[in-house]
């Protein structure tokens, strides 16, 4: 970041945030500083954004009617697939898709048939020429970084890059009711045996001063879906720890999760256990709040 840097509003949310949760002004405004900022930009960006903010809660505190009357934040819409009729399979326009399961807190779907056997092929071939150690968001300042808790090889597809990942991306959209221009690039990784994903949020931590950075780009991370695309012979499940969850990696289906907030309540906590034996290839789709260009 620089001196021009203009003060986004999840910037501005991000200060208010810290100075709420009791963060020191001194850590703010270091935090700012170690993400690049110009420490008199940085200053001056704290100081009119927490005077503002005070200046409107003394406000609020002064017409506690009309403050009161304010109807409560509707919650965000999230991906989800339509299961208020306990359907077993969901149509995606060319495929049927199996619902193996769901859980509501975490929410959780397992879907089965959602690629046949060629198209996971197909995929794999195509993301394996490009395959590189997985790198993870560098939360400091929202670059990317090798990460010893991802001990994968991997690489993102562009939307639409080849007719398989077309086609995924069409049904991703219908099966969870979400465009899919809302949608990152399909992520390929692949685990050798030993090679895990320790447990993690997928949505970026708002505590961290680079999240802004990284939400100017489609907003946060609302749903993850986890697509296998074969089958390890031992090992490499999708584990939930926070509720004792985990998904066997069969090839072709996968695992959806949301997550309403950006918080640990959600128990969204997940990782890739290790893989004891065979190796394993996932695709997988992240779902943003906004478009993601
Ligand atoms: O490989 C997995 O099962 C896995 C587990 C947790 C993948 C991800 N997270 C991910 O790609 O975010
Ligand atoms: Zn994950």
């Amino acid at each position: 970041m620089t001196a021009s840097q203009p003060l986004t509003p999840e910037l501005r949310a991000w200060i208010i945030e810290q100075a709420s949760a009791g963060v020191s002004a001194d850590r703010v405004f270091k935090a700012m500083c170690d993400a690049g900022w110009n420490a008199d930009v940085a200053e001056s960006a704290m100081e009119s954004v927490l005077t503002e903010h005070l200046a409107q809660l003394q406000a609020s505190k002064e017409s506690p009617v009309v403050a009161a009357s304010q109807p409560a934040a509707p919650s965000r819409p999230l991906p989800e697939p339509s299961l208020g009729q306990s359907p077993s399979t969901i149509d995606v326009g060319d495929r049927e898709v199996s619902v193996l399961l769901a859980l509501q807190h975490p929410r959780v779907v397992v879907f089965g048939n959602l690629l046949s056997d060629e198209e996971c092929d197909a995929i794999i071939a195509a993301a394996e020429p490009r395959m590189q150690r997985s790198l993870t968001v560098e939360t400091q300042t929202g670059g990317e970084e090798v990460n010893a808790d991802r001990t994968s090889d991997g690489m993102f597809f562009q939307r639409e890059e080849t007719p398989a990942v077309a086609a995924l991306e069409r049904r991703i959209a219908k099966l969870v009711n979400w465009p899919e221009n809302h949608g990152e690039g399909l992520q390929v990784l692949h685990y050798r045996p030993g090679a895990e994903y320790k447990p993690h949020y997928d949505y970026f931590d708002p505590t961290q001063p680079g999240t802004p950075t990284i939400l100017k780009r489609g907003g946060q991370r609302l749903a993850t879906l986890v697509i296998y695309l074969n089958n390890p012979q031992a090992g490499g499940g999708t584990s939930f720890p926070d509720v004792g969850l985990e998904v066997a990696p069969r090839r072709g289906n996968a695992v959806f999760f949301s997550y309403s907030a950006p918080d640990p309540a959600t128990k969204s906590l997940h990782g890739g256990s290790p893989v004891i034996a065979g190796e394993k290839w996932i695709a997988t789709k992240w779902l943003r709040e906004g478009e993601f260009k």
